[in-house]
């Protein structure tokens, strides 16, 4: 299946075990967004990341997701951060409205700030796809964001 070249299970030449990694988690589909969380958090300890360099933030929603993004980014500190989110499709326009401003927001945020951010925001149709890709049959796309940032760094 496509995904990041590598994998949590290869060896990265980087040692992460002094970087700092923001997580920031909106709270909108929550049951989604925390199987995220839990999938970027435990790939980035696999990969060497001390437990106590993973700061997460919550948002209330994936449109909050870039500014959060960016206070922490403009961190001296943070080596990186993680974006995490779950925008299903409803029956108005917000869906594009809010994916679009996202999509642009995190892009933004990682050409004015240098520094990598992932955007592990999840844009399906209804639950059911969002679950798949939470931890369901098309893997943790949580756990690929972080393995993203940590390839990113060594790129
Ligand atoms: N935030 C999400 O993270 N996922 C969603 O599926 C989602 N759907 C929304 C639908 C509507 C109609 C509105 C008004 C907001 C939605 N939001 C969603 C919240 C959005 O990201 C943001 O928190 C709010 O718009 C406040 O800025």
């Amino acid at each position: 299946m496509a995904g990041p070249l590598k994998t949590t299970s290869e060896k990265s030449k980087l040692n992460i075990s002094n970087k700092k990694f923001a997580i920031v988690v909106a709270e909108w589909n929550e049951e989604i967004t925390e199987a995220l969380f839990q999938g970027a958090h435990e790939a980035l300890l696999q990969l060497g990341a001390k437990k106590s360099n993973l700061i997460r933030v919550n948002v209330p929603g994936s449109y909050e997701l870039p500014l959060a993004a960016q206070r922490m980014a403009k961190q001296k500190d943070i080596a990186a951060v993680i974006c995490l989110g779950c925008v299903i499709q409803g029956e108005t326009p917000h869906f594009d409205y809010i994916c679009n401003s996202v999509a642009n927001g995190i892009m933004r945020v990682n050409l004015d700030t240098g520094k990598p951010v992932a955007f592990g925001v999840l844009t399906t149709l209804d639950k059911k796809q969002a679950l798949e890709r939470a931890g369901g049959k098309y893997g943790n796309k949580g756990e690929e964001a972080a393995v993203t940032v940590v390839g990113m760094l060594e790129a």
